[in-house]
């Protein structure tokens, strides 16, 4: 009862910013670009996995309305101390110093409530951190500064960069600071097994409508997963300060049908079967430059 109308406030409140939204210059070719960022954003995107669509009900549906609830009854408590017990109402103040009971309460309480919280929660940690073993497809991204590249270790160790479009190159669709020119393609409904690493300082591959955010560190190998079944493209950023172009290494994931998928599959194989990094590629010393 209280998920439901706290979801369609949350969706009333998405609804009347995308209202707003509307009337604002759209984004051409919008309808593929699922998960991205939107103008004057309050909530997160639209869950693309499972993981994230728990993540949202966590926050949405269950941290919000207890954090709602805590600052009501400080607020109201602080209001009516205030007038109650002020110089004028009360002129004479008790000399109480202690009451047990309430001592207990005001204790126990807490700790009621935090473990209340940590079930749900210590839950979709452990969701998030179980890497399914029966993965369908595993991708290995690596962090460069300033960019992402990506290994299919289950095709050839398949490997391509994947670099951000300059402002010149944008085309209709694509999205300044968002788009790369190598996107990273996977199947949709696949469990997709991501293992994440740095060949210098420590990036972090996150794609926000996936629940997914992972610290790519030098010389330690971590691991996220993600299932999106609805095809389309989606976007994330490195999410740790990694030096002078962070902004500047975007993440773009295109969710193919299958069978686009195997047809992406047989060309980029052509493409980059084989192709190791190539740290003298012209385009990445332009970059550095
Ligand atoms: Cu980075």
């Amino acid at each position: 009862m209280i998920r439901s109308i706290y979801n369609k406030f949350f969706q009333k409140l998405q609804f009347s910013l995308l209202g707003f939204i509307s009337l604002l210059p759209t984004i051409s070719n919008a309808s593929e670009n699922i998960g991205v960022p939107e103008d004057y954003q309050l909530t997160f995107q639209d869950a693309a996995t499972p993981n994230m669509a728990d993540i949202t009900w966590f926050h949405n549906s269950f941290l919000f309305p207890i954090i709602l609830l805590i600052t009501l009854f400080v607020t109201a408590l602080l209001i009516y101390v205030m007038i109650r017990f002020s110089a004028k109402n009360n002129p004479n103040p008790s000399k109480t110093t202690h009451n047990s009971l309430i001592e207990v309460i005001w204790t126990v309480v807490p700790v009621i409530i935090l473990i209340v919280i940590a079930i749900p929660s210590f839950r979709i940690l452990y969701t998030q951190q179980d890497i399914p073993i029966d993965a369908d497809l595993t991708i290995k991204a690596t962090g460069y500064q300033w960019y992402w590249g990506y290994e299919y270790p289950d095709n050839d160790g398949m490997y391509f960069d994947s670099l951000p479009l300059e402002e010149d190159e944008l085309t209709e669709g694509k999205l300044r600071l968002l788009s790369v020119d190598n996107p990273l393609v996977v199947p949709a409904g696949a469990v997709v097994r991501v293992q994440v690493t740095s060949s210098d300082v420590i990036h972090n591959w996150a794609v926000p409508s996936f629940g997914v955010k992972m610290d790519a560190i030098p010389g330690r190998l971590n691991e996220t997963w993600f299932k999106v079944d609805n095809p389309g493209i989606y976007y994330g950023m490195c999410s740790e300060l990694c030096g002078v172009r962070h902004a500047f290494m975007p993440i773009e994931v295109h969710v193919m049908e299958k069978a686009d998928y195997q047809a992406w599959l047989v060309s980029a194989s052509e493409q980059f079967a084989g192709k190791m990094k190539d740290s003298n590629n012209i385009e990445l010393v332009k970059l550095i430059k």
